[in-house]
This record gives structure tokens, C-alpha cells and sequence, in this order.
């Protein structure tokens, strides 16, 4: 393997003089606000770290992309980077023209010339990058639910890159780091991805890859975007500086990488391979299941556990950085050490904790040993996961009008309120309807933004550690799994369905309104006029038809508890 070549490699930025002069001149361009999924994208464009792309991928290099992984001149570059529009926007624009990328406060990062614009098979693109065309998959769900379904593409011209507060002097970007292992001589460099917390078996593998490899070490986390549901960077990046500690001094370095990934598994691992050679790295650790998205909607693994390994093998040379497997590391007992598991001698007790059992550890607030993880990572773990039982949540009610729904969650309240120990907010129907919603109809439209706002004011509520009781009809499955994926990021979400059934609500008719719909005076009422999508697998499914209220509260709690939400 040839040393490193530590030469600056191209970035899209202009100079300080012409960044000013285009940002005065790029106020007047269309504007696009970016995601952060495509501002995340944006910066490694501009600073390299997707070298040789010059910008989002026009639909030549696309279409080469999805189906050969490779750009149309030939290069391999296994993601598609590109900018999804909305239709409404990409109506307004013609190629040829250029459009400003701002970022969420509006500042404007860069312009890009619009050379192409169509709209993409998101299901060819599911089928041939992510393996399969199945919404449980984070980035095929990302696809067909909030990217845009418009695609431009076209080179950019970089004139700042995004501003980050947190961490600062932890991030690099490629020609960063490639002057600062030019500094230190580091001529051979080892790069660890990670998206996950760092524990004693990381510490131990990551040296001794370094080791074999005859290499230093750059510890290089993921902060821009990982799976739903992962530990916050923040608390992750703590954890990482303690256990930087542990490596003896200068033969390892931590740098935060702004990725948005999409777990495409083997795909995903050579493009983190073509990241790390732009970051000026020789080697790159690859392990079991490498950026794997877990289980498919039949429950299956979506990719074998060394897809991965075997893909990067297969390219490692044109990637031009070598693969360094990942040795499965565990405990030995009788030799309290760390070892890898294949060389370990039968009759030796081996111990581990798997990242499942961790979590369910910290959720019942249960001891982690120190022979698996540092004191000071699990201290930091504790402080952002604390126990279950002492965590936001959200208990969202979904069913008919008249279904119930107000009642068993008022009922509900009262129960958790009497408990204690944690804020409870009802954000019922027909109050949120007066008071955050009351400009607003029943069609779809108006019906999925009432949702989101329900969902939005529930995730501030989880985040910070309070109760939220939801009880709009949200009749949509889809808006009832997007304000899921919104709340699931800081807590629980269980979801209620009251089953009454459309009969028995009409025949209770409490509020009038079905004998009004059924004259036509009330349009667009759900079960009537207007459809209900029944929850297929809702945490809890209550039949109000056969109990009454108290009994309907007390089952919902039997629930939380039985999750681990509230104290027995
Ligand atoms: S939605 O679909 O989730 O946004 O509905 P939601 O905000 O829960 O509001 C439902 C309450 O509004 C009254 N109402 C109607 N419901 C359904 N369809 C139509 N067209 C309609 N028009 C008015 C009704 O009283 C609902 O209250 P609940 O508490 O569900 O009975």
C-alpha cells in the first residue's frame, strides 16, 4: 500500500473577495431552503469530502449511480447526492439557471446552475441502492416520505460552509486533517466510522486495528445525521473525549464528520471508504453489518452481516484506502481482557453485553459493569437516558369522532397527575382545535398539518421530559407514523387506537354532528364522507363497546407500565 498522498484536494469555494460579491448577487436568485440531510450534503460537496462530485448529481451521473455506482465518466461513487425538490418549486425553475442554497436561518451557502431536472423512480432507487423498496428502511422511508419529488442537479459554487456552535474545534474538514497528519508525519492513518457511543470492546479493537495496520488512529463519529433513534451527538461526542484519554498519547486523533448517512449497508460502506481517503486516511475499519439499517417490514436483516467487508474488498483499490476487518471483540473473564472471538480457546468464560441489552440496562436504570464500558462514558449515557419510568413520553389517542377518545384521556390525566413525577400536558381534539388550529378545515391538507402540530408540540413535551396525551382523530396512517418518527427521536410514542366502531359512535351521536353529516350539512366527516385508516399494530387497542372509562384509563396504564414508562 502506497503512503497517503497528503496534497490538498479540490474544494467548490471561492475566495473570501468573490464569496462576498456572489452573496450580495445571489440574493436575487430563486432560493432554495435546504433540509438537513441536503445542507449536511452540501458541506462535504464544498469542502471535498465528496470528491471528485462537483456538485448535486445532474441525471446522467444519477442514473449511473443507481444502477452501476459510478459516475458516467467511470468513477466509483456508490450514493446518489441530490437535491430533491418540491414540485411547485421546480416548476418555477428552468436549466440552465441559478438558484441559491440557503441554509434553515437563510443564509446563503452557496449557488448551484441548474444543468438538470426530472422527476426520479424512488422506487428503482429504493431497489437498486438500498437493496430493497421497503419503508422500513430509514433512507427508502427518507425517499418516498420527505424528500421532494422533483430532483435538480448541476455544479455548485461554494461561498461559505455551514455554521456549527457545537464542537468546533473538533471539526475538520478534509484538507484540515490531511495538514494536520502532514504536521505530525502521520503518513499511515487508520479511520474508525462510528455512530454509536464508544465502550471498552471499541477501544480495544480500534488499537489493535491501528496496531496491525502500523497506523494512527482517527476516531471519526458521524454528527451529521445517523439512524432515528441513535444517541444524540452531543452526548455522544462527550462520551468520545473520555475515552480518547485511554489511547496512549499522540497515536490517535478524534475528528467529527458533518455526515447524513443513509445505512445502505454495503453501498454505504464504500462510500464511507471514499470519504475517508478525501480525509486523507490509508485505512478504513469495516465491521459486521457496516451501516446496517436493521430489520426489513418481514422482520429480516436487510443486508448479510459481511455484504459490507465483501463489497469493499471487491473495490478497495480503486477507493484507494485498504479495508482493516473488524475483529469481534469480547470479554475473557478468567484473563480480564479484552480478546478476539475467534481465538479464544474453548472453556473460557466469555462475556458481553449487546447494544439491545444496554439500552434496556439504562432504561431500567440497571448496573452496566466497568469491565464493559468506561465509568465516565456510562455517567454520560445515564445523565441523557435516564430510566424509563423518569423519560418523556407521548400516549397518542387516535378513533372516531365520538369514539371516546377525550374522555379516557382526560380519565388518563387525571390517573398520571395523581401519580406525579412528571408534567401532563392533554392536547385534546377539539382543544387544540381552538386554540392552535383554528384556522383550519377537514380536507387532507388541513387534517395532516392539525396532526403535525400535535405532533410537533408532543416532541417539545417527550424531549423535555413531560407527558403528552394526544387525542385527535388523525385519521391518516401515514401523518400518525410521521409524528411517530418525530417523537420516537426523544421517547416513547403509544399509540391507542379506541376501536369503537363507526356504528356505535353514530348511535351515541353525543355532539349531534353524525345526523348532520349524514344530512350533507357537515362535509368531509371521517367514517362518513371521509376515510379512517385503522392503526395495524397500535400499542394498545381498546374496545370501549364492552368497558367503561375507568377501566379503558387503568388498561392504558397497565400499559405504560408493562413498558416500563411508569413505576409499577
Ligand atoms: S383531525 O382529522 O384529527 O384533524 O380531527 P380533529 O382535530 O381531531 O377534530 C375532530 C373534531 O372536530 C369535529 N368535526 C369533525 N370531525 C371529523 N370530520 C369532520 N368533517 C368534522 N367537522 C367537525 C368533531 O367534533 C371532532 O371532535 P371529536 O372529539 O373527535 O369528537
Amino acid at each position: 500500500m502506497q503512503l497517503q498522498n497528503l496534497a490538498p484536494i479540490p474544494e467548490l469555494y471561492v475566495s473570501y473577495e468573490s464569496a462576498q460579491k456572489l452573496k450580495v448577487e445571489a440574493g436575487d436568485l430563486p432560493s432554495w431552503d435546504l433540509s438537513p440531510r441536503q445542507t449536511c450534503d452540501l458541506e462535504l460537496l464544498m469542502n471535498g469530502g465528496f470528491n471528485p462530485l462537483k456538485g448535486f448529481l445532474g441525471q446522467e451521473d444519477y442514473d449511473s449511480v443507481v444502477e452501476d455506482m459510478r459516475l458516467k465518466d467511470g468513477a466509483l461513487w456508490p450514493m446518489p447526492i441530490t437535491l430533491d425538490v418540491t414540485e411547485k418549486f421546480a416548476a418555477t425553475i428552468e436549466e440552465g439557471q441559478d438558484i441559491a442554497l440557503r441554509d434553515a436561518e437563510g443564509v446563503i451557502l452557496a449557488t448551484m446552475t441548474v444543468t438538470d431536472k426530472w422527476v426520479p423512480d424512488k422506487a428503482r432507487e429504493a431497489e437498486k441502492v438500498f437493496g430493497a423498496d421497503d419503508s422500513a428502511h430509514p433512507a427508502v422511508n427518507y425517499l418516498h416520505n420527505k424528500a421532494g419529488s422533483v430532483y435538480l442537479g448541476g455544479p455548485i459554487t461554494g461561498i461559505q460552509p455551514p455554521v456549527h456552535y457545537d464542537f468546533k474545534a473538533r471539526r475538520d474538514t478534509p484538507n484540515e486533517l490531511r495538514a494536520f497528519f502532514r504536521k505530525m508525519g502521520w503518513r499511515r492513518v487508520v479511520a474508525f466510522q462510528t455512530r454509536n457511543p464508544l465502550h471498552r470492546a471499541h477501544q480495544e479493537l480500534t488499537f489493535r486495528a491501528a496496531k496491525e495496520a502500523q497506523a494512527n488512529l482517527l476516531i471519526h463519529p458521524v454528527v451529521g445525521m445517523t439512524k432515528p433513534g441513535d444517541v444524540d451527538h452531543f452526548t455522544r461526542v462527550r462520551c468520545y473525549e473520555a475515552v480518547l484519554d485511554k489511547y496512549p498519547a499522540a497515536t490517535t486523533t478524534m475528528s467529527l464528520l458533518n455526515l447524513a448517512m443513509r445505512m445502505a449497508g454495503p453501498r454505504e460502506a464504500v462510500w464511507h471508504g471514499l470519504i475517508r481517503r478525501n480525509h486523507g486516511c490509508t485505512h478504513f475499519i469495516v465491521g459486521r453489518d457496516h451501516a446496517g439499517p436493521g430489520k426489513n417490514s418481514a422482520g429480516e436483516d436487510f443486508y448479510g452481516p459481511y455484504d459490507a467487508q465483501e463489497l469493499f474488498r471487491k473495490y478497495a483499490d480503486e477507493i484507494g484506502i485498504e479495508m482493516v476487518d473488524f475483529k469481534h471483540m469480547v470479554y475473557v473473564q478468567e484473563r480480564a481482557q479484552y480478546e478476539p472471538a475467534d481465538e479464544i480457546e474453548d472453556g473460557l468464560t466469555v462475556l458481553n453485553i449487546s447494544g439491545t441489552e444496554l439500552r434496556r440496562r439504562l432504561a431500567e436504570g440497571l448496573e452496566i459493569p466497568e469491565w464493559f464500558s468506561f465509568p465516565e462514558v456510562v455517567q454520560e449515557l445515564r445523565r441523557t437516558r435516564p430510566p424509563r419510568a423518569a423519560q418523556g413520553f407521548t400516549v397518542f389517542f387516535t378513533g372516531f369522532s365520538g369514539s371516546g377518545k377525550s374522555t379516557v384521556a382526560n380519565a388518563l390525566m387525571v390517573k398520571l397527575m395523581e401519580m406525579g413525577g412528571r408534567p401532563v400536558t392533554l392536547l385534546d381534539g377539539d382543544v387544540v382545535r381552538k386554540n392552535l388550529s383554528s384556522e383550519l378545515g377537514f380536507s387532507k391538507e388541513h387534517r395532516d398539518l392539525n396532526i403535525r402540530r400535535i405532533g410537533f408540540v408532543a416532541s417539545e413535551i417527550t424531549k423535555n421530559g413531560g407527558i403528552a396525551i394526544c387525542a385527535p382523530i388523525a385519521p391518516y396512517a401515514t401523518t400518525r407514523r410521521a409524528v411517530r418518527e418525530e417523537i420516537e427521536e426523544h421517547g416513547a410514542f403509544v399509540e391507542v387506537h379506541v376501536a369503537t366502531s363507526i356504528e356505535e359512535c353514530e348511535r351515541r351521536d353525543r355532539k349531534g354532528l353524525y345526523k348532520l353529516a349524514r344530512e350533507g350539512k357537515i362535509k368531509e366527516f371521517t367514517g362518513i364522507s371521509d376515510p379512517y385508516d385503522v392503526p395495524e399494530t397500535p400499542e394498545l387497542r381498546l374496545d370501549t363497546e364492552g368497558s367503561d372509562v375507568d377501566h379503558c384509563a387503568h388498561q392504558v396504564l397497565l400499559k405504560l407500565e408493562g413498558m416500563g414508562l411508569v413505576a409499577g
